[in-house]
């Protein structure tokens, strides 16, 4: 919690209208829409700004396979952006369209800045062209001949352009970010960035001939172009706030985070900064990158044909369960392999189960034996001085540790706490047994209960204010059933303000089950030994991984889910090793993988790969090495 309110600016990309919006959009603006309600929610004066990005040759194309104008099919899929985002409850400030006006124009304004200051040039240029990215690759990019990331073939584009002389900020950007340590988070894309500046850094093409394409901002000083569309898109962010010397620009500007996947890293931590530079605007705080959500090994993507609807998860299991799975599932920065089988899991396990029978529970609990009211606590009957332990302690250090975690986009992180306490909580009420307290007539009985009720009862109503970004809709019915009207505050989440005498409603089926589909669970089979030529064992591929993240699987008393690096590549596995090692223990350990396994469902998770460990009479090792090796070593 903090004293003054803080300004926070916090933008999504503006997505491409040739697209509908799936799974991965969805994510980046939910995640984007928690931080904002968070930071609001913490009294901060919050802008979050969302959007289309409208110009260019991939929308042109769409448009043209539709039979429909480019405008046409911007303002359809621009509304289907804007529907799908209030479906999703999601709490924009504004939105932003890169076709109106007060975009154009301070893209304009830009661009003739630069002009006069001699920051662009005409020249001439040939290159390996990505439509799906909308940029030129280098040949040390290229992965068999294709784009790296849509795994289409790319077109080679040699003529005549406008050239932004974005070379001459190499080594500002390089001392720029190595001067921020927190600018590009988390730390792998900055070093992903430093090294990518290693190269020397070439003029970036700003301009398309009008004879190639016409659907774009012509550039002020050459009407027979327009502009290139990442240079018309990345602005943005700035027109959007009115431009330089606009209040709401000046207000907020200085506090910019962006958010982002790592597809669109490199315009962000290379192009974009430069661009500022030139423009003598100062540069964004913060650039947050996630990971991709993947299914069948793939990034979820249009391009592929893999998509999953973000609106019909929402539809089928409701928005609270939604936003709780992608926040709770990825870890900001990794990459994340869906499945609607470990939503069904987390929404029972985390939502139906520890969160929706506590609420359940406690509210049953303070209208039978409190008579529906938040009764007065005892001091003398809590922990030290009588029986009932206290809460407090528990409440305090999660919203501190809240705090830690939204402060490095660690939504992850953020979630556990919180459950760390209703966990807390529910194991107060088990050994608390307020329901015997009720049927002892000792003397002493009254206090203890109504300090166990007030306690549970205070316990929700901080729970209704925490979960509020998370999972707005089932924090609004906590609020509610405890009488608590009026927006929540994260300065109200303070042990002991909830007023005696407060009316509670029973609030049941918060979550409500959602029937277990039955996980395909790999058999695990054991092979006789026998002795193998030496060609069998090379089959199979044993490498060094390190553990990045580790977890217990709900529901499940022996698997771990790990995420683990392999060098170039990360993976999710789930090991059976629960019940010998702490997730904390494993974490940042080398430890000897079976990389070529088949992929397994395990509790509806999908384990890419096996972790070694020998076992003997309920003893069990995991193998780590002796001396350090890189990730991916391979074992031979
Ligand atoms: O790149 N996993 O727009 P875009 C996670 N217009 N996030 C994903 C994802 C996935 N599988 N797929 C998409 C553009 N995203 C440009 C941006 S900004 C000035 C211009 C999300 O429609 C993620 O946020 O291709 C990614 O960066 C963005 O959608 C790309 O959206």
């Amino acid at each position: 919690m903090t004293d003054r309110a803080r300004t926070f600016y916090l933008t999504t990309p503006i997505y491409y209208v040739n697209d509908r919006p799936h799974l991965g959009h969805a994510y980046t603006t939910i995640l984007a829409d928690t931080m904002a309600r968070y930071r609001r929610l913490a009294g901060d004066d919050v802008w979050f700004l969302t959007g289309t990005d409208e110009h260019g040759d991939k929308i042109a194309q769409a448009a043209a396979n539709a039979g429909i104008t480019p405008q046409q099919l911007a303002d359809r899929n621009s509304a289907a952006f804007r529907d799908a985002w209030r479906q999703l409850g999601i709490e924009y400030s504004d939105y932003i369209r890169t076709t109106e006006a007060r975009h154009t124009t301070v893209v304009q304004a830009i661009l003739q800045k630069l002009w006069d200051a001699g920051e662009i040039y005409l020249g001439k240029y040939g290159g390996h062209y990505c439509f799906g990215c909308e940029r030129f690759y280098t040949e040390k990019e290229i992965v068999d001949g294709k784009c790296p990331d849509h795994q289409t073939p790319l077109t080679w584009i040699e003529e005549e352009n406008y050239f932004f002389k974005m070379s001459k900020y190499q080594a500002w950007l390089i001392e720029t970010v190595e001067r921020q340590p927190d600018l590009i988070r988390p730390e792998r894309y900055r070093n992903e960035i430093l090294g990518f500046l290693r190269e020397p850094l070439q003029d970036l093409s700003i301009s398309r001939p009008k004879s190639r394409l016409t659907w774009g901002i012509p550039l002020p000083f050459d009407d027979t172009y327009v502009t290139y569309v990442w240079f018309d898109a990345l602005i943005n962010y700035v027109s959007a706030l009115g431009g330089p010397g606009a209040p709401r620009f000046e207000r907020y500007w200085p506090h910019a985070q962006h958010v982002i996947a790592k597809d669109i890293v490199k315009p962000h931590a290379i192009y974009w900064p430069c661009m500022l530079k030139a423009a003598g605007i100062d540069l964004y705080r913060h650039l947050n990158v996630h990971g991709y959500w993947t299914l069948g090994g793939r990034k979820i993507s249009k391009s592929v044909g893999n998509l999953v609807e973000a609106l019909a998860l929402k539809d089928k299991y409701g928005n609270d369960a939604f936003r709780y799975f992608v926040l709770r599932e990825m870890v900001f920065g990794l990459d994340a392999a869906f499945s609607e089988d470990a939503l069904v899991s987390r929404l029972n396990a985390d939502l139906a189960n520890d969160l929706g029978n506590l609420v359940a529970r406690a509210t049953t609990l303070i209208v039978n034996l409190g008579e529906g009211k938040v009764p007065t606590p005892d001091p003398r009957a809590e922990y030290p001085f009588g029986t009932v332990p206290s809460l407090r302690p528990d409440f305090e250090r999660a919203v501190v540790e809240v705090e830690g975690a939204m402060a490095e986009f660690a939504f992850q992180r953020a979630l556990a706490t919180i459950w760390e306490f209703v966990g807390a909580v529910n194991r107060f009420v088990d050994t608390t047994q307020p329901w015997l307290i009720a049927k002892q007539i000792e003397p002493d009985g009254r206090p203890r209960l109504s300090t166990v009720l007030y306690a549970l009862a205070e316990a929700l109503r901080l729970l209704g204010i925490v979960l509020e970004p998370f999972v707005p809709e089932a924090a609004a019915k906590i609020r509610a059933t405890l009488s608590q009207t009026g927006p929540p505050r994260l300065a109200d989440a303070v042990w002991g303000r909830l007023t005696p005498g407060t009316a509670v409603a029973k609030l049941t089926g918060l979550f409500p089950r959602v029937e277990d589909r039955t996980p395909r669970v790999a058999a695990a089979t054991r092979a006789a030994v026998a002795r193998v030529p030496i060609d069998d064992f090379s089959k199979v591929d044993l490498r060094v991984a390190e553990v990045l993240t580790a977890e217990p699987v709900p529901k499940s008393k022996k698997l771990l889910k790990l995420t683990v690096s392999l060098g170039s590549e990360q993976r999710t596995l789930v090991a059976g090793i629960a019940e010998h090692y702490a997730p904390a223990d494993l974490v940042g350990k080398k430890v000897v993988v079976v990389a070529n396994l088949e992929p397994a469902q395990l509790m509806g998770i999908e384990s890419n790969g096996m972790v070694l460990a020998g076992s003997t009479e309920g003893k069990l090792a995991v193998l780590t090495l002796d001396r350090d090796l890189p990730p991916g070593t391979k074992i031979t």
